[in-house]
């Protein structure tokens, strides 16, 4: 295990060649400060009262996503993970109008990439702590990609930005990802881990010594997930805003939206991506996947 503290930069207007270069090699970049302490706060008193206003309204998913609940410390119910958060806050809405995010879809090029504040899950909040009851203390192996699949054969490169909101030095646990796995084939892509069960760090998974305000960015193709910390409660208390910068035809979403259906079905997410997998290699082999009727589960229901 090792950190990637020789490829830590800071972002000024615009991305630098180096900055570049680092990104394409490694699939991965983090610029420290990008939004100032004083900024943290304000995000987070912002994301507390949407989370607020979500409980007291009773509303379960966002343009159809489903909101993800728990037990806080105190006990409470908490939303763990929010979709489209900046639909309810007009400062973070505003945030993700900024010309320095928008300057990071350089980093897609040559395809031109875009916030998707109306797409995919819009702006995420992933809210971790190790608490018994709560249900998201870690995230295992996965790449953002093989959603994708559902809607076609072809992956579109994105772009994930995470907005880092708690001081998180590399031995509290976060996020660790395989280096250069973005430029892997699909096949190493959809089988290099299980997805979402193989929680076991590898060898040579690199992580972060996080600041809160620091971004890092990663290509969905690359291998990542969310290691738990060796804390509990307070100190294991995780926040991080997830911005999509996506490519190819605009596809918002709204409150009519359909839930994709393996949000529908509560599969964990272990079975959602088996389906994903069947799927891709009914696609290269043209062959009817063993179990599943022949009619498409694509386009219509999953617009992610
Ligand atoms: O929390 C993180 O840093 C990563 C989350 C993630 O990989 C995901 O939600 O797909
Ligand atoms: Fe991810």
């Amino acid at each position: 295990m090792s950190n990637i503290n020789n490829y830590v930069f800071h972002f000024g207007q615009e991305l630098t060649p180096e900055q570049k270069t680092v990104f394409q090699k490694y699939g991965v970049i983090q610029f420290k400060n990008f939004v100032d302490k004083a900024t943290v706060q304000q995000f987070l008193s912002e994301i507390q009262q949407v989370e607020e206003y979500l409980l007291a309204s009773g509303i379960q998913k966002v343009n159809g996503i489903p909101l993800k609940f728990g037990l806080n410390t105190d006990g409470k119910k908490f939303i763990q993970r929010i979709a489209f958060t900046s639909q309810y806050s007009k400062v973070l809405s505003a945030f993700l109008k900024e010309e320095r995010l928008a300057q990071l879809a350089a980093l897609l090029h040559p395809y031109e990439g875009r916030v998707g504040e109306n797409e995919k899950d819009g702006l995420v909040l992933n809210h971790y702590v190790n608490t018994p009851d709560s249900e998201y203390k870690q995230l295992g192996w996965h790449t953002d990609s093989p959603r994708d699949i559902f809607l076609g054969s072809r992956i579109m490169p994105m772009l994930n930005v995470g907005l880092h909101l708690d001081d998180y030095a590399f031995a509290k646990g976060g996020l660790r990802v395989l280096a250069g796995t973005h430029n892997q084939g699909l096949f190493k892509l959809l089988f290099r881990k299980k997805y979402f069960v193989d929680n076991d760090p590898d060898p040579k998974e690199i992580g972060f010594n996080i600041e809160a305000g620091d971004l890092t960015v990663h290509d969905g193709r690359l291998w990542h997930r969310v290691q738990r910390s060796p804390f509990f409660g307070e100190e294991s208390r995780r926040r991080v805003m997830y911005i999509p910068i996506v490519t190819g035809a605009y596809k918002p979403k709204h409150a009519n939206s359909p839930t994709p259906f393996y949000h529908k079905l509560a599969l964990p997410k272990l079975e959602q991506y088996r389906e994903a997998l069947r799927w891709s290699n009914v696609k290269r082999k043209g062959l009817k996947p063993a179990g599943i009727q022949s009619t498409p589960l694509v386009s219509n229901t999953i617009n992610q």
